[in-house]
């Protein structure tokens, strides 16, 4: 088992991806209302923050998905039965809900092989590591790149059937009209028929959402003052995250969680590597991330609007989470996206 780095990531240098940082966080904070893109969170310390969050006792998304793949190993099994096929997982992360899902299918049929898709190399390497351990007869060929250079690889190299996983509603950091461009990118992608199993965080008791990330161990907070710390080491920030508060509320008219770094004071920062300071009033906010929650009609009309036909939804016991099981349909118009 290894795994394939692709060039566009290869290529793209230290300074390079320097300088795309330096340039997002000058139109971050040059912006009339100051925001950073949530992609920031997740260097080697947040995707470990993150790891820790999907086992807190707050954050339910997480072990509501691993309950509902635990559930439809043998159900989806019987929807890949074209030989060979191949599962597309966009996002892999450490794999931890996925290897259940794997386990599962492994006991009906092993004519599938695994393709994991991660951007972080490190997180690559110890998935691979752990799949051998775990899986050893499981096929895997990882590939560490983003999300449109390695499904565009896909589909140059390879004509199988597809099973394509998008979970931990990761859909839910892209606004609605981004998400509907994203799937429909996925979708272009991908041959008649081949599948989506994605996930959904469902709308539900705002007091659970707010709670899910304002945990009491500070976690959550952590994982969005990180992306000060990067600024700190990686483009000589001065940032003092004393003066700095984490607030993640729900937006009802939005029907999204939203997350807020604030100015406890008035303050100046400099940043080296943009020299510039930046001026902060107090109770001034920097927007960090949005997580859109759905309706299971929601689920319905994005699939349907992204050239889908919805097979099959699951749901948690609580009614939390969901899982839609989407095929892809090309007679869907392409004048009608
Ligand atoms: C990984 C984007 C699905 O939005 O719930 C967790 C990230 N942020 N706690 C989410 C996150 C704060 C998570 N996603």
């Amino acid at each position: 088992m290894t795994y394939l780095v692709l060039d566009s990531i290869r290529n793209q240098t230290q300074d390079a991806l320097k300088e795309q940082f330096a340039f997002d966080v000058l139109m971050g904070f040059s912006a009339p209302s100051k925001y950073l893109p949530s992609k920031y969170f997740y260097d080697a310390k947040g995707s470990k923050l993150f790891e820790q969050i999907t086992g807190l006792e707050e954050y339910y998304p997480t072990r509501c998905e691993f309950e509902i793949l635990s559930k439809v190993g043998s159900e989806l099994a019987e929807f890949i039965q074209d030989k060979p096929f191949e599962i597309v997982e966009l996002g892999a992360g450490d794999g931890c809900k996925t290897k259940v899902l794997l386990s599962k299918l492994l006991e009906s049929t092993d004519a599938f092989s695994y393709i994991p898709i991660d951007i972080s190399e490190s997180a690559m390497a110890d998935l691979i590591v752990s799949l051998k351990q775990s899986h050893p007869t499981l096929t895997t060929h990882g590939i560490v790149g983003d999300y449109f250079a390695s499904i565009r690889h896909l589909e140059n190299t390879s004509d199988n059937r597809k099973l394509v996983l998008l979970l931990g509603s990761n859909i839910g950091n892209f606004d609605f009209p981004s998400a509907k461009r994203f799937l429909h990118s996925i979708w272009k992608c991908l041959n008649h028929n081949d599948l989506l199993l994605i996930g959904f965080d469902l709308k539900k008791d705002i007091d659970v959402l707010t709670r899910a990330y304002n945990d009491k161990k500070g976690v959550t907070r952590a994982f969005n003052l990180n992306v000060l710390t990067r600024i700190n080491n990686e483009l000589d920030g001065e940032f003092d995250l004393n003066r700095f508060s984490h607030h993640g509320m729900y937006n009802p008219r939005h029907g999204a969680m939203e997350s807020y770094l604030v100015s406890l004071e008035q303050q100046e920062v400099h940043i080296g590597a943009l020299e510039k300071t930046f001026e902060f009033n107090p109770y001034e906010a920097i927007h960090l991330e949005l997580s859109h929650k759905y309706l299971l009609s929601d689920m319905q009309k994005m699939a349907n609007e992204t050239g889908f036909n919805v097979l099959k939804n699951w749901q948690d016991s609580q009614g939390y989470f969901a899982d839609g099981l989407w095929q892809v349909n090309k007679d869907f118009p392409e004048s009608a996206y």
